[in-house]
């Protein structure tokens, strides 16, 4: 009874080993495509953060700080938007735009008004930040665009000559 029992426990032995090299086996042979994906997995949730501020205590002042921006292709954008104004009423928003869309965004975002932070329905609107108050910082995140220019503005009414330009390379 006892040696039938310890045969028992060496195939039980054997058998485990057997099925360890096999999978190990397995592994080895899917390992260049595994890789591949980690890879591509990475290149996807690559973070930038930028930094932008809205500066200026008057309109003829206003302005972004940087007015150019560059971001690598693929990349996920976390912008960090500061309302550096103090002034009364300087409130700011900033809206990632097609190239050259910026003055009808912001009209229309007249229309849209203030419950809409000024931002319209509109497919040339890539991605947007509320409406800042003065001394505020809001954060958001986006996927950077394509390859390319765009805008980016305030679409605070009044707001048209703020503007920047955001490249994806
Ligand atoms: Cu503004």
């Amino acid at each position: 009874m006892k040696k039938l029992s310890i045969a028992v426990a060496i195939f039980a032995l054997v058998a485990c080993g057997g099925e360890a090299n096999k999978t190990e086996t397995k592994k080895v042979e899917t390992t260049p495509e595994v890789m591949e994906e980690v890879v591509e997995e990475e290149l996807e949730k690559e973070l930038v953060e930028i930094n932008v501020a809205a500066t200026g205590e008057s309109m003829a002042e206003i302005a972004f700080e940087p007015k150019a921006i560059s971001v690598p292709e693929d990349s996920r954008v976390r912008l960090v938007f500061e309302n550096k104004s103090s002034a009364e009423g300087m409130l700011h928003n900033f809206v990632l735009v097609e190239l050259g869309s910026g003055a009808e965004i912001a009209m229309a975002g007249i229309k849209a008004g203030a419950e809409n932070n000024f931002v319209p329905k509109d497919d040339r609107v890539i991605a947007y930040t509320a409406v800042s108050n003065m001394g505020e910082t809001l954060t958001i995140e986006f996927d950077a665009p394509a390859k390319g220019s765009y805008h980016y503005v305030c679409t605070y009414p009044g707001h048209t000559s703020m503007i920047g330009r955001l490249n994806v390379e």
